[in-house]
């Protein structure tokens, strides 16, 4: 065969990169947010025979486009793929790309707000592609099998060719899981502007989560003339079919299966949004480790390289437009969420993994106007408008894949506007006994809906506890940060959606710990939720899931082994370096700080005189510590729990001599306490703080005179005092006076010299 040698050239640009590794986490508020150009220049010989693509695999999230100095194109939406004929702007020689980016607030674009992190750039690679002057438009083969069982497959194959298509045959070749040709078709390529190719096949081998066999069909253009190839498109596809049921869940391929997986968000500390496939692949490689055989590739489309691996390593997944919190109620901002819509399953309807398209998630989270006003509910009738549009646009493009939308905790205002009757899959996001109420709730919760909403399958599309590796307890609590809470959440939700027949299955959120700017907490700018950290170390909560999930009884064995290793005394007191001991006040947690190879205690209360631990007040409760960020450390949860008005602190100690350093940090201020976007109804309620002034004493020499944390240092930042004393009467004694306010102290390190 005469294939023309050029084809299927790509010509990498521009690598992946965003301009907010540094500021998305740093300690100033925000992030950099608005325009910035790339620039970049290539050379090529151009050549009359062919067409030249310029493609962008993810921009966020808007993109003008210049080629030598012309404008070539516009795109709003940061993840989904877009492309430009540039065949009439390219030249022989050198060549100059510019393309103008802006991460900035745009009110017509989804998403407006968001628990991530909107990372600005080229994230995703930028390529040329050159192909013959007629060719396969991107994503323009859709492959669909409206007929699939045991017995027998119904493939249709429908492409979209750019180009004068008059002399064009079109040929698709269907090569089975080992690599043999099953099927060979050729029509006109006008014939095919009618109806798609359809080929049948018996007894076809179904693609499932143990089994993801493959199927790949490669379409190729024939310029009858001459018999060149001019553009060739492989497609791997899976053959499988499946139906969600109100009442008993999940049917693959006639078979029974609870999904169960996890959401994965797509960065990483150090490169932010723009991962290398070797961190898609590992990721996704990770979860089908763990045991899951579901994803939900969330809130957005995800690079190919995730959906390729979904597939060929049979996980499940939903994907889904960003339109989260909340909506604009324009035009535009309508047109851009069915643009993102159709891009989304333009570009992912081949892959066999996808059975779910999400339209929204949480868009009552944020209204923008008081609860039952008139603006309101003229708010939720577009919403709801827009929910029914979106759900329409996906049936129209896609008759075969079931639609979802994931809700906030807000079953009363969600029903108000009308929202559950609209999707075929109702998705819940349930945070029971994080952000709100208890565990024991979740149950009735989920029964509820099922109960007004019998018609609708349900799925668990988010559930889960923020936690810190370096946080540990033998008495965890809600909002602790620390591993054991985490666990004992997923120990007490896991069994809910295993056993109960009518929940279709869950998804935890998240896989990983990711950016999310706005955010305090145990380590300020990202969500903890992840069951692996944002570098990919895996959580106890990982190998719970492995225990539970995993079929081979040697693997599972080894993840129990993992978890009964995973240290909850990490090492006894003597074990920090030279005998050094650390004690954080006001709190049950220990803090491990593997940098300083230090593990810090709770201090026993009976050494306290006086006062109580620091808590912070909120409308659903106490919560243990402060999910401020920390100013001036890395060991935030050092400084996040205190204890509150103590006169005197006995620590008993052998005789002999040491360095004490008390850490400090103002956890209060005068005035709104500030608001923190995710905590959800545990903001701090308004208390009164008297500022503090205090005198420290050490083994009766003072330390520190008149210290006022807030105007001497500010609140919320780290501070230390240090001395080296003598203790002859086994006890080190930390004396405070109060001259203002109630005293504080949050951490104590005694040091043997
Ligand atoms: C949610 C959101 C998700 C957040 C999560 C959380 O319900 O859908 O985007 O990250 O809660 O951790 O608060």
């Amino acid at each position: 065969m005469n294939i023309l040698l050029s084809i299927l050239t790509i010509l990498p640009l521009i690598a992946p990169h965003t301009w907010n590794i540094d500021d998305a986490a740093d300690e100033h508020p925000g992030y950099f947010r608005g325009e910035q150009t790339y620039t970049h220049t290539f050379r090529i010989e151009k050549d009359a025979q062919h067409a030249y693509v310029l493609c962008f695999d993810g921009v966020n999230q808007e993109a003008w486009v210049k080629l030598n100095n012309r404008e070539v194109g516009y795109h709003a939406g940061g993840y989904t793929r877009f492309s430009f004929d540039v065949t009439d702007y390219v030249q022989s020689g050198e060549n100059t790309l510019a393309v103008l980016v802006s991460n900035a607030y745009n009110a017509d674009i989804a998403p407006l707000s968001a628990d991530f992190t909107f990372f600005g750039g080229i994230y995703r690679p930028a390529y040329l592609r050159v192909t013959g002057k007629t060719y396969i438009a991107e994503d323009g083969v859709c492959v669909r099998s409206p007929m699939v069982n045991h017995k027998k497959a119904i493939i249709e194959v429908e492409t979209e060719i750019v180009n004068d298509t008059k002399s064009i045959i079109v040929e698709h070749t269907l090569f089975n899981p080992d690599g043999k040709e099953v099927k060979r078709i050729r029509v006109q390529a006008e014939c095919l502007k009618k109806k798609p190719c359809r080929l049948a096949i018996k007894e076809p081998q179904l693609w499932s989560p143990d089994s993801p066999q493959r199927y790949t069909i490669v379409t190729r253009l024939i310029d009858r003339k001459n018999g060149q190839v001019c553009d060739e498109n492989r497609t791997p596809i899976g053959l499988r079919y499946y139906r969600f049921d109100p009442n008993t869940g999940f049917y693959l391929n006639g078979q029974h299966l609870k999904l169960v997986g996890t959401g994965r968000h797509q960065c990483e500390q150090g490169y932010g949004n723009a991962l290398t496939d070797a961190q898609h692949r590992r990721d996704i490689q990770m979860i089908k480790d763990m045991g899951a055989n579901f994803v939900r590739i969330s809130h957005y489309p995800q690079s190919r390289m995730v959906m390729d691996m979904c597939d060929s390593l049979g996980l499940l997944c939903s994907v889904e437009i960003p339109l989260v919190n909340a909506i604009t109620e324009t035009e535009a901002f309508r047109r851009n969420c069915l643009l993102q819509l159709e891009e989304m399953i333009k570009q992912n309807r081949n892959h066999p993994s996808v059975i779910l398209w999400g339209c929204m998630n949480e868009v009552l989270l944020r209204p923008p106007y008081p609860k039952s006003s008139d603006k309101d509910s003229v708010y939720l009738t577009c919403v709801h408008n827009l929910a029914v549009a979106l759900h329409r646009r996906c049936k129209e493009l896609d008759q075969e894949r079931y639609t979802m939308i994931a809700y906030n905790d807000n079953y009363s205002y969600n029903r108000l506007a009308g929202l559950y009757d609209i999707p075929d899959v109702i998705g819940l996001n349930l945070y029971h006994g994080w952000y709100s109420g208890t565990i024991g709730t979740v149950s009735k919760c989920i029964n509820k809906c099922h109960h007004d909403y019998p018609q609708k399958p349900i799925f668990i599309t988010e559930y889960g506890a923020d936690c810190d590796t370096r946080l540990r307890s033998d008495k965890p609590t809600r909002f602790d940060y620390t591993e054991d809470y985490a666990l004992y959440f997923h120990q007490c939700y896991w069994p809910v959606i295993r056993d109960s027949d009518f929940i279709a299955g869950g998804a935890l959120w998240n896989f990983n710990d990711f950016h999310s700017e706005q955010r305090g907490g145990a380590v300020p700018h990202y969500n903890l939720k992840g069951i692996v950290t944002t570098h990919r170390v895996p959580k106890l909560v990982y190998y719970y899931y492995q225990t539970e999930l995993l079929t081979d009884s040697v693997k599972r064995h080894t993840a129990r082994l993992a978890m009964e290793k995973y240290p909850l005394h990490v090492s006894t007191l003597t074990s920090n370096t030279q005998g050094t001991r650390c004690y954080l006040l006001g709190t049950n947690r220990i803090f491990i700080d593997p940098r300083n190879e230090l593990s810090w205690y709770p201090m026993d209360s009976t050494c306290m005189d006086g006062g109580h631990p620091y808590y912070v007040k909120t409308r659903f409760g106490r919560l243990p510590a402060s999910d401020h960020d920390i100013l001036g450390t890395n060991n935030d949860p050092i400084y996040q729990t205190a204890w509150i008005g103590a006169k005197h602190i006995r620590i008993p100690l052998p005789d002999g001599r040491y360095r004490v350093v008390l850490h400090w940090a103002e956890l209060q201020q005068a005035g709104e306490p500030v608001k923190s976007v995710y905590n959800l109804g545990n903001d701090a309620v308004k208390e009164e703080f008297t500022e503090r002034e205090m005198t420290i004493y050490v083994n009766d020499r003072m330390l520190v005179q008149d210290l006022n944390l807030t105007s001497q240092y500010g609140a919320f930042t780290a501070h230390e005092e240090a001395m080296n004393i003598d203790v002859s009467d086994g006890t080190l004694h930390i004396r405070l006076e109060a001259s203002k306010g109630e005293s504080l102290l949050n951490a104590v390190q005694i040091i043997p010299l």
